[in-house]
């Protein structure tokens, strides 16, 4: 099978332009591709993987790919897929995001860096000393304004209005994509669907500013689709927040979590996306949702390639050793780095490292509502400390029961968590 076909077969094509030519370019040469990602934040998240896993994809079949960050683009907005305009951030604080991505991506992708490595580029290198008569004049006057106002990500806005700022950006994206060509002979950019514009802009370009240059032009577009969900709701959030690829913004006991919630309807579809797994194993994940959708084979198999692809083997065992304490109530062999993770949305409250009555505990924490609930919650068995019920009234909560000196976990019911912490 070759790179599209696979690419084809596991759903990742939305758009390409002249696929036959594509397809016959990539099988005679080892082609140099790119994609680019906007330091819009100090992080990418689980939105920017199907593009980053499409860079490792063309890397394995032989190809060189660049990952391109957009310190001079994130300076300007790309208003493609969005509905009203960006507000600018300073250029201290996109530099700073820049580099930030820039290493992230470096760890993400370093994995699999035997023979072409993915390369890094950033485009403030040759977008920021750019000058106004520069950019008027050489690209400026490849871009007639019609053309740019039937892009869809400027007819979108024009109702609700869109800056010349924004209006601009298409042609950035653009200079990009000539520079890659003419310096690294890349001759591919591939992106999300809302790219295709940007995409094609760039292409154009190429071939406008080489006219006279009598050579057989040969660049490319491809996309790759949105991920919808089959519940309809947004893919890539968990209680409305984004599911990050840094590990201090979303633990990889989180982000193994959020894969192993994967509805049975999509976990397939997501493992074809996401993962390099072959179709033979998909296909036996697939008999599994059918068969034995309990057991949740598949979600979780999703979940470990994910977490080793994004964070590592040992993120992995971890996440795993957290969920199946959390899941099983048995919370004695949790580190405090475990405990950290895995409790990290649950209430916590500060206490002095001094003996306490359990009650008092309860009360001050705002466990149980009052001393009376919680001589309640103690009678009855709610209450469980690091997993192990305690019915005593008079119990004395004290050093033994922190652990590591710093946490202890109070349990009320079947699985209302707090967190107490000692400093
Ligand atoms: C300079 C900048 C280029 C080429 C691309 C770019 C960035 C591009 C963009 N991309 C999105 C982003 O940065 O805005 N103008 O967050 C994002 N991308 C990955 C996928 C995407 C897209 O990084 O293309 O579709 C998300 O899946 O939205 O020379």
């Amino acid at each position: 099978m070759n790179i599209l076909q696979d690419l084809e077969s596991r759903g990742l094509i939305h758009q390409t332009t002249d696929r036959e030519g594509l397809e016959k370019h990539l099988k005679e040469n080892q082609i140099t591709l790119y994609c680019g990602f906007d330091p819009t934040a100090d992080s990418l998240h689980i939105g920017h993987l199907v593009p980053l896993t499409m860079l490792m994809r063309f890397q394995k079949a032989g190809h060189k790919p660049i990952a391109l960050v957009g310190g001079g683009t994130g300076m300007i907005g790309d208003p493609s897929g969005r509905s009203s305009e960006r507000s600018l951030n300073t250029s201290e604080v996109v530099q700073g995001y820049a580099d930030k991505i820039q290493a992230q991506i470096a760890k993400l992708v370093d994995l699999d860096t035997e023979h072409n490595p993915v390369e890094s580029r950033n485009n403030h290198d040759w977008l920021g000393s750019m000058t106004i008569i520069d950019f008027l004049r050489d690209a400026g006057k490849h871009f007639g304004i019609n053309y740019m106002l039937a892009k869809e990500s400027v007819s979108a806005r024009i109702e609700k209005g869109i800056t010349f700022t924004e209006f601009s950006y298409m042609i950035l994206q653009s200079l990009d994509f000539l520079k890659l060509y003419e310096q690294e002979n890349c001759t591919l950019q591939i992106g999300g669907s809302d790219q295709w514009g940007n995409i094609t802009a760039g292409m154009e370009l190429i071939r406008r500013s080489r006219e006279n240059q009598d050579e057989d032009i040969k660049v490319f577009g491809l996309t790759v689709p949105l991920i919808t969900k089959a519940d309809g709701t947004k893919f890539g959030k968990t209680a409305g927040n984004a599911v990050w690829l840094d590990a201090e913004k979303t633990t990889p006991y989180e982000f193994y979590q959020f894969w192993i919630n994967t509805d049975d309807r999509d976990v397939i579809k997501f493992t074809r996306y996401f993962t390099f797994l072959s179709e033979a194993v998909i296909a036996e994940l697939e008999d599994e949702v059918l068969n034995r959708p309990e057991n949740r084979v598949a979600q979780r198999r999703l979940a470990e390639e994910m977490t080793k692809t994004v964070h590592s083997e040992e993120a992995l065992q971890q996440a795993e050793k957290i969920s199946q304490a959390l899941f099983s109530g048995d919370l004695k062999q949790l580190s405090a780095s475990d405990i950290e993770q895995g409790f990290k949305d649950v209430p916590t409250f500060e206490a002095k490292k001094e003996e306490i009555g359990l009650i008092d505990l309860l009360v001050n924490a705002s466990i149980s509502s009052s001393k009376r609930q919680a001589r309640e919650d103690i009678k009855s068995g709610a209450i469980y400390i690091n997993g192990e019920r305690q019915q005593e009234l008079e119990y004395v909560v004290k050093e033994d029961d922190r652990i590591e000196d710093i946490f202890t976990i109070i349990r009320r019911g079947k699985k209302k968590y707090s967190l107490i912490t000692f400093q």
